[in-house]
């Protein structure tokens, strides 16, 4: 998939955006949702331009790829939900939900999340 440099979290990473950051290295940005489905949603993103998961994991190095989901065990640590639980999505292309066009991983945490996917 081509990379669309006009997406809300390509602005959000060349500062046109303001967010709420909890975590930020050379390799990934984490901030609060803007709509939090739960008391604790963060969104972590890798810096780099990545449009999906699908297009992450076919594009990115395999050591890029294994340091980002060991930061978003890392973050969730942080933000001191580990304990208690979370729960981590990844909607990816049209028919797994994805509004944003760039690789993000949502953690979700702070109550007993429900049903991992909604009856329709
Ligand atoms: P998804 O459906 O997986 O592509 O989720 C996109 C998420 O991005 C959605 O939960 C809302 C969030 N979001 C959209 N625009 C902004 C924004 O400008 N700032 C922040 N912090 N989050 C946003």
């Amino acid at each position: 998939m081509n990379y669309q440099p006009d997406n809300i979290f390509a602005k959000i990473l060349r500062g046109e955006i303001p967010n709420d950051t909890v975590y930020e290295d050379d390799e990934v940005l984490a901030f609060r949702d803007i709509g939090p489905q739960a008391p604790v949603h963060v969104l972590v993103i890798p810096k780099g331009e990545y449009g999906s998961l699908d297009d992450f994991t076919r594009d990115a190095p395999a050591e890029l790829v294994g340091r980002f989901f060991q930061k978003v065990g890392e973050i969730a640590r942080r933000l001191g939900v580990d304990g208690e639980g979370y729960r981590v999505i990844a909607n990816t292309g049209h028919n797994g939900g994805q509004e944003v066009q760039h690789f993000h991983i949502h953690i979700c945490a702070g109550r007993r999340l429900g049903r991992m996917i909604a009856r329709e």
